[in-house]
């Protein structure tokens, strides 16, 4: 049995020149993770259920566990040298002091995703993103440290908290999955170099917004229910309404997630710096492919200099900033972006 702590540092040896200071960073976010996973598991029993009456930057209602999971997570990462600030729904927080003014990262993360599944037991997740700070060290950080481009990650992974308690992550050399003892209070290796089986047969979507699709997701929908015994298909539909539990099953099964963006919010829902970068880093990884519909979702840039130079652009707002999402089996992904790309021909 190998904890996480133990195949951390062993993966480190094969970099030189590592300093140690990432595996520090993510042990922070182990103990953030154990942190939450103890509270959710007798969340009926704790006042933490429900809305707190708080609504988030973007004027959704905050739940009592989204606020507890990020303090958690906030409060592990601050108590270390390593991170110089965190981003998240509740905004930029840049820590204070001469250790921050030193360190050398900056996480970007979603602690309690999918939480309007908390008050029902299905499960939920928490997502991380490392970066390196594009500010100089000894400098204090700024709110374009955290607007960087998905490939610019070095390291991202999540946790999901289901039937048990896994942390899966990836430093840019494969996904690697490890659950949850909780006899131990460890992570240990279960799953080492995860990669999409080569043909899915699942696909995730909202379809009580279907009227609301674009014409290429209609005919995507409309292909995964077609018969066809070469493809597998029908493919069946399972959707959580959780991106990271829905994210992991189709990970280890061969599948698609989408959120696509509709007439009334082009953009999806998803956030782009803090839910599909960090899932985009990790379909890569393992094999598989992340899209907005034409481009690859790594490869967007927050910041763009004509933005940049524009006065009156808040670079604290463009943190929030959305994008579709179309993530897993590469195959499938690709399938969707052809459907999308012909039926955009046809309009014109
Ligand atoms: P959240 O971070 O506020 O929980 O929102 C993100 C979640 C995703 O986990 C999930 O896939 C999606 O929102 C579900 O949205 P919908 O209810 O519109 O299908
Ligand atoms: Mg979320």
């Amino acid at each position: 049995m190998q904890t996480l702590g133990e195949f951390i540092v062993k993966k480190e040896h094969d970099f030189p020149h590592a300093t140690g200071e990432l595996t520090a960073l993510l042990s922070a976010i182990k103990l953030g993770a154990k942190i939450i996973n103890r509270d959710i598991n007798k969340a009926g029993l704790l006042d933490i259920l429900g809305a707190n009456g708080v609504t988030n930057a973007q004027g959704e209602a905050q739940t009592k566990l989204d606020k507890f999971a990020n303090d958690a997570l906030k409060a592990a990462l601050e108590a270390r040298t390593e991170v110089a600030g965190i981003a998240s729904e509740e905004g930029i927080v840049i820590f204070k002091g001469e250790k921050a003014k030193n360190a050398k990262y900056i996480v970007l993360m979603d602690p309690l995703d999918g939480s309007s599944n908390i008050d029902v037991n299905v499960s939920v997740g928490t997502i991380f993103s490392i970066y390196r700070r594009t500010t100089a060290i000894g400098l204090p950080i700024t709110e374009a440290d955290f607007l960087q481009p998905g490939r610019a990650q070095i390291a991202a992974g999540y946790i999901v908290y289901g039937s048990s308690t896994m942390l899966v992550y990836t430093t840019g050399c494969g996904v690697h999955a490890f659950t949850y003892d909780p006899s131990l209070g460890e992570f240990c290796l279960s799953h080492e170099k995860v990669r999409y089986p080569t043909q899915g047969h699942i696909y995730s979507i909202n379809e009580g917004n279907y009227i609301k699709f674009p014409l290429g997701i209609k005919e995507y929908i409309k292909y995964c229910q077609q018969e066809d015994e070469a493809t597998g298909r029908p493919y069946s539909s399972r959707y959580i309404g959780s991106l990271v539990a829905d994210f992991h099953r189709n990970l280890l099964k061969g599948g698609i997630y989408m959120y696509p963006g509709t007439a009334s919010y082009p953009q999806g829902k998803l956030r782009l710096l803090y839910e599909c970068n960090p899932m985009a880093f990790l379909a890569e990884e393992a094999g598989g492919k992340a899209t907005d519909g034409t481009r690859l979702i790594l490869d967007i840039d927050p910041y763009p200099n004509e933005l940049r130079q524009d006065l009156k652009i808040d670079p604290k707002k463009l943190l929030h900033q959305r994008s579709p999402l179309f993530i897993g089996s590469q195959s499938m992904v690709e399938k969707v972006e052809q459907l999308i790309a012909e039926s955009s021909k046809n309009i014109f």
